[in-house]
């Protein structure tokens, strides 16, 4: 019997046609409840799914018979690791291949929030604008500031590479130190946390979810912050505290914020939305034709993998 599997949203024509000459392939079709989830995957053996999903240990118990899981992305904290490992589920994910595309977009916020693009934006679509004036909407200078990135995996050191032609002097946290002379290479010097913030005119988040960086970013940390200091996010959500960040933004504590992630997406609160200092992006961090693509590629290869009875390229556990 051809094993099945379960696909979450459409990831493109071609990868799933590829997928379909391994397995039949289920797509649920857009808007599907959790009942319909459940119902498909009790007779399904893998699933293909994204950040939007949550693959808790409830799910997994009511789905026994799902043995691999592949994720459509690099980030994996909508996935019950530990449960699943437990019970000999393979998770895989698609690193390596977003990473240049997330920079991107990083350096693509990063640039908008200090030199008030959107802002602009918004101000010439309305007709507001009644000419040039020397002293008229004044950004920060970017070149030459300082960057703090907080997480130094591969995207933090992908953004810390661009940093170079801004002549920025970088200066980073994370979990684990560079090797020195990676530390040489990308030119960036290791801190604390508490000087990443206080020093950086610009702190970008790069690290991953975890318990352990749930709103890692709160009120006291954003007071740290120099008040002409920018937050940029385009991590996940929750590492923020969006209530403190708010607060902060208001009372001017920061400079301003631009965000790709939020902590109950695709809701943004509204305080936030209406702030000017803040550029908000709808999740767009791997958002490139050509990266999808390549993630679709990726995620449908650990499955073919795992179905030609392989180890699968990219497992998680
Ligand atoms: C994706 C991401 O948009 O890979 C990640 O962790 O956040 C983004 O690249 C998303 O995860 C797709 O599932």
């Amino acid at each position: 019997m051809r094993p099945r599997v379960v696909v979450t949203k459409d990831i493109g024509k071609e990868p799933l046609a590829r997928l379909a000459k391994h397995a039949e392939v289920v797509l649920l079709p857009p808007g599907w409840t959790a009942v319909e989830l459940i119902h498909h995957l009790q007779t399904s053996e893998a699933l293909l799914c994204n950040v939007t999903d949550t693959i808790d240990e409830a799910l997994l118990r009511a789905c026994p018979r799902l043995r691999m899981i592949s994720n459509y992305g690099v980030g994996f904290n909508h996935i019950d690791i530990a449960y699943a490992r437990e019970q000999q589920i393979i998770v895989t994910n698609t690193p390596g291949v977003l990473t240049e595309a997330t920079a991107d977009l990083t350096w693509a916020l990063l640039l908008d929030v200090s030199r008030r693009v959107s802002e602009g934006d918004r101000l010439v679509r309305e007709g507001k604008w009644t000419g040039w004036e020397p002293l008229f909407m004044l950004g920060r200078e970017v070149s030459g500031k300082c960057l703090g990135i907080i997480g130094m995996g591969r995207i933090g050191q992908a953004v810390a590479q661009r940093a170079k032609g801004f002549r920025m002097p970088v200066i980073y946290h994370s979990r684990r130190r560079l090797p020195e002379e990676l530390e040489k290479e990308l030119g960036v010097q290791y801190v604390d946390l508490e000087q990443c913030l206080s020093e950086a005119d610009y702190v970008s988040i790069h690290c991953p979810y975890t318990p352990e960086t749930h709103h890692l970013i709160g009120a006291a940390e954003l007071e740290r912050m120099k008040p002409t200091a920018f937050l940029v996010n385009t991590a996940r959500g929750p590492i923020v505290d969006e209530t403190a960040l708010i607060k902060a933004l208001k009372a001017g504590r920061i400079a301003g914020a631009a965000l790709d992630v939020y902590e109950d997406e695709p809701y943004v609160p509204m305080e936030l939305r209406q702030l000017e200092q803040v550029v908000l992006a709808p999740h767009l961090g791997s958002a490139t034709e050509e990266t999808r693509l390549a993630m679709a590629d990726m995620a449908v290869n650990n499955l073919i993998a795992y179905f030609q009875g392989e180890t699968p390229p990219n497992v998680v556990c």
